[in-house]
């Protein structure tokens, strides 16, 4: 396997201006899309979690990281393709009220995209009524909820227990991710689905469309 100590160290510091030139450089090095996304980017992700855990990395530093990683998956995303787009349906995606970290969900949204379904993207700390709202005015089959903290996580339950009240439960899926989240807790709440990663979440997306 490549090493993606370089990609990592980029990451971590916040190099805007060579990530993408790091990026294509692993490419034409005959790295797989993937495994440069998982390995080089991904990682240096989880290193800044711990380093921001620590007090190494402060808040300002954790967003050029974060950016330097946007830029990178650029380079990435038309490689990133999950089978060609033949899905049908439509996908509600959004970060839990509360909750301001999108990176992940943006990954899953691009993925399940690229599965052909339509997705509607609403951002970050998007409270239940606003989730209702756009399953019922897009005629949503399939609504991804994201959670990166321990304490958005009881938010999730508070956003299917809105979808229930207001009567759509039956007409969408119900699929949550994010770090925190495990298949117990999405059992736990009444989600319909979990996914680790966004490849396997767009492959659950496609099973629920079809
Ligand atoms: C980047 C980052 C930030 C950035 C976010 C920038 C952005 N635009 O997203 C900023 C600086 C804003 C930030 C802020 C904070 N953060 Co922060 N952050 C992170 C960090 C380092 C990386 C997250 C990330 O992007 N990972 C990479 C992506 C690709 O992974 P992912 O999100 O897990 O997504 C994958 C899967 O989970 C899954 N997935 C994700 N969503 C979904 C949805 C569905 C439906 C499915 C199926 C799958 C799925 O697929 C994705 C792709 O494979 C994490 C550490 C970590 N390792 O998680 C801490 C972390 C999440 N943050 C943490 C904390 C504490 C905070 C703050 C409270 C800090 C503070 N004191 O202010 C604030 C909270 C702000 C808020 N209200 O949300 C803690 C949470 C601890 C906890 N137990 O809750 C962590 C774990 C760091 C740590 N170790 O302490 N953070």
């Amino acid at each position: 396997m490549p090493d993606y100590k370089e990609l990592n160290d980029a990451v971590i510091g916040g190099d805007l201006a060579g990530i993408a030139g790091m990026v294509q450089k692993s490419l034409d090095a005959g790295g797989d899309a993937s495994e440069i996304l998982n390995q080089g980017l991904i990682a240096a992700m989880d290193i800044v979690g711990e380093r921001m855990e620590s007090g190494d990395m402060f808040i300002p530093e954790v967003l050029m990281a974060a950016q330097s990683m946007g830029k990178g998956v650029e380079v990435l995303k038309p490689l990133l393709k999950e089978g060609e787009g033949s899905g049908s349906g439509k996908v509600v995606i959004g970060t839990v009220k509360g909750d301001l970290h999108d990176i992940g969900k943006n990954l899953v949204s691009m993925m399940i995209e690229s599965c052909g379904l339509e997705v509607h993207n609403l951002g970050v700390d998007i409270p239940p009524e606003d989730f209702v709202k756009s399953i019922r005015d897009k005629n949503a089959d399939i609504v991804c909820l994201s959670a990166l903290l321990t304490t958005t996580m009881p938010m999730m339950k508070q956003t299917i227990d809105a979808i229930v009240e207001s009567g759509l439960r039956d007409q969408v899926k119900i699929m949550v991710g994010g770090a925190p989240v495990t298949q117990s807790f999405a059992d736990e709440i009444g989600a319909d689905g979990f996914a680790a990663d966004a490849g396997s979440a767009s492959r659950m997306a496609k099973g629920f469309a079809a």
